[in-house]
């Protein structure tokens, strides 16, 4: 059965620095998410010998473990890469397709990071942020799931962007202050990703 290993972060520990301290990297992708690995590898081996014995019961059982642990895995995976250092052009949205549509659903860059901060505050206990991109209006919208829940499963939305309001994601250095660190974060965001990821579902696509 496949394991899950767990993801190369795409760049050094402190090269997000001064945005996410290297000590929360550490611990965020060493410990955090590599506990989701485990996790998860774990429930996928005692599932498949629950399914081994038609042991329908204890299948069910281990669902919600498959979810959470699976959610967390994908979720950072995620997350890593919608991240970049500013060296390397984290924070940067050139102009183009997904910068055109942004700006013509909110507004402004500006407009829309403050409304996606709003909404990603406001989530109560754990959660994530998302800007998604909605296959059915072929509009982007901003979204949020709780816990290790993904875009894609709870909404049907195809994920772009990604921010982790966990406080693993910042409480060392930003304390209970969640909109201090939303409000940080846009300046290590990798729009040339997130604008690839919107490139291969935007509209113009579709209908060519
Ligand atoms: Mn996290």
């Amino acid at each position: 059965m496949k394991k899950f290993t767990l993801p190369k972060l795409p760049y050094d520990y402190a090269a997000l620095e001064p945005v996410i301290s290297a000590e929360t990297m550490h611990l965020h992708h060493e410990k955090h998410h590599n506990a989701y690995t485990n996790n998860l590898n774990a429930a996928l081996e005692k599932y498949a010998a629950a399914e081994a014995n038609e042991d329908f019961e204890s299948m069910i059982g281990l669902q919600q473990a498959i979810r959470f642990n699976g959610g967390g895995y994908l979720n950072h995976a995620f997350f890593w890469e919608t991240l970049a250092p500013k060296a390397e052009g984290g924070g940067e949205l050139a102009g183009g397709e997904l910068a055109n549509q942004i700006k013509e659903q909110f507004g402004s860059l500006e407009s829309f990071i403050e409304k996606f901060n709003a909404k990603a505050a406001a989530i109560q206990g754990s959660g994530w942020g998302w800007l998604g991109f909605c296959p059915e209006n072929k509009i982007l919208m901003i979204m949020t799931t709780l816990n290790q829940d993904t875009l894609k499963v709870t909404h049907g939305m195809i994920p772009l962007l990604i921010i982790d309001v966990w406080e693993h994601a910042y409480y060392l250095q930003y304390k209970n202050a969640r909109p201090d660190y939303l409000k940080m974060i846009w300046q290590v965001v990798n729009w040339a990703k997130v604008s690839e990821r919107y490139h291969a579902c935007a509209p113009s696509k579709i209908m060519t």
